[in-house]
């Protein structure tokens, strides 16, 4: 059983309040930025999340699940951070992705997180190659320990989110959702191509969450092998 990414980096007590009078400026200077990166998601693969959810949100579960306007996998939840740094590592992310070809991914099964016995994180899961994904993950991990970033040491876990409990449930719940998700036929895997990583930017206010991106970084490594390869073989048939 995969193992819940850590929620330790902004707890409750840090946060900063909100109060009814007067919300913070997000703009704000002294406003840190909440930062993330991901991969984005495919249209066939909300697609098929839509219909996921649209089966398993008749269940009556309080589950609050994904809005697909915002679905991502992501590689590093990075928390709050000073506007500057967030600039700075805007600069610096694309050229540490643009090392790392582009690869494939694919839909696969249903799964809980952390437990089967205590749900509170249900996604699907991914096939495919996944070496590649954690590549990715453990280069991007030590360009932000660079910048003095938090990052999670536990093993990473790829997954996408469908939805997450939003209260504690009993034992027969628990059961239910998880023979649910055990059992479901997702229909055959569908690919999700990683072409690019989006830093992103996440404001939390009352209407709930929105997502910035400050950044697209494409995975340019096979673009730019394949055209060096073209110009050198190009070069030799000159000769
Ligand atoms: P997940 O949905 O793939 O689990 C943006 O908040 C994203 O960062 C979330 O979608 C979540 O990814 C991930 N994340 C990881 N740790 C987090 C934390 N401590 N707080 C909020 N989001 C976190």
């Amino acid at each position: 059983m995969m193992q819940e990414p850590p929620r330790t980096r902004t707890k409750p007590g840090q946060r900063r309040k909100f109060t009814k009078d007067r919300p913070p400026d997000p703009h704000g200077v002294e406003m840190p930025w909440r930062l993330f990166i991901a991969i984005p998601m495919p249209q066939p693969v909300i697609e098929r999340m839509e219909k996921i959810i649209a089966r398993l949100s008749t269940k009556g579960w309080p589950v609050r699940w994904t809005d697909l306007k915002t679905a991502h996998l992501t590689i590093h939840f990075i928390g709050d951070v000073e506007a500057s740094q967030a600039e700075l590592l805007r600069m610096a992310l694309p050229a540490a992705v643009a090392k790392h070809e582009a690869f494939s991914l694919e839909t696969g099964r249903l799964g809980v997180f952390p437990s089967e016995k205590k749900p509170r994180v249900l996604w699907m899961g991914l096939d495919g190659e996944n070496e590649r994904l954690t590549a990715l993950h453990r280069d991007l991990g030590v360009l932000l320990t660079s910048f003095d970033f938090e990052v999670d040491a536990r093993p990473f876990s790829p997954h996408i989110t469908l939805g997450r409990l939003r209260e504690e449930i009993g034992a027969a719940k628990a059961m239910e959702i998880w023979t649910t998700f055990r059992g479901y036929e997702t229909g055959a895997p569908l690919e999700l191509p990683v072409e690019e990583v989006i830093l992103v930017r996440s404001y939390i206010n009352r209407d709930g969450t929105r997502h910035e991106p400050l950044v697209r970084c494409p995975l340019t490594k096979q673009v730019v092998d394949r055209r060096q390869q073209a110009e050198s073989s190009d070069e030799a048939h000159q000769v």
